[in-house]
């Protein structure tokens, strides 16, 4: 029995629906975005794993000392192949890379998942959607408060389509 997991950040309510007024406002698609209670950062992407690596993930991510920071999102960014029209945090505080690169190396040394390409945080907000959305107006910056990071398990169910859900949190040092 396999689960998808991935390591990430939330958007909370708040900025879920600055970012939801913006789009409806001041950006024409020709699709739908992806689900505001769906939007996070990504920090490891793991893929399927097998339940008996579960415990080791918690234990490693919970030994991380880190300590809380802040991401402030104003530019938006598009890649092209896949479609994907996203808000990138600028600067990149120096304690984001400090989770996330050794929650990727975890996921390529236990063999789950090796990233191809370098660190890159966004937040999607529509995949699949070509040519790039139009901006008519830049979103006001928001700032996420980052005190703690989740495990996720990505599946899809019947009533809510894709869903991501934390199964467990980690607190950031004070
Ligand atoms: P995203 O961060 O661009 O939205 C759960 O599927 C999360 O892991 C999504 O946030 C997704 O992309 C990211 N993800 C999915 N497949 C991936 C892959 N093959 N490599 C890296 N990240 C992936």
């Amino acid at each position: 029995m396999t689960k998808r997991l991935f390591f990430g950040i939330e958007v909370d309510k708040p900025s879920q629906a600055q970012i939801a007024a913006w789009l409806r406002t001041q950006v024409s698609a020709s699709k739908a975005p992806t689900k505001p209670e769906n939007w996070h950062l990504t920090l490891a992407f793991l893929g399927q794993v097998e339940a008996q690596h579960d415990a080791e993930l918690v234990s490693f991510a919970r030994q991380l000392q880190v300590p809380e920071f802040t991401l402030t999102f104003a530019h938006t960014g598009y890649w092209p192949g896949k479609g994907i029209f996203y808000l990138r945090p600028e600067p990149i505080p120096s304690q984001l890379r400090a989770l996330a690169e050794p929650l990727r190396a975890l996921g390529s040394e236990l063999g789950l998942h090796r990233d191809r390409l370098p660190f890159s945080p966004h937040i999607t907000l529509f995949r699949g959607h070509k040519p790039e959305p139009r901006v008519d107006a830049p979103m006001t910056p928001f700032t996420l408060s980052v005190t703690q990071f989740h495990l996720y398990h990505s599946y899809r169910c019947d009533t809510q389509g894709l869903t991501y859900q934390p199964i467990e949190t980690f607190r950031l040092s004070v």
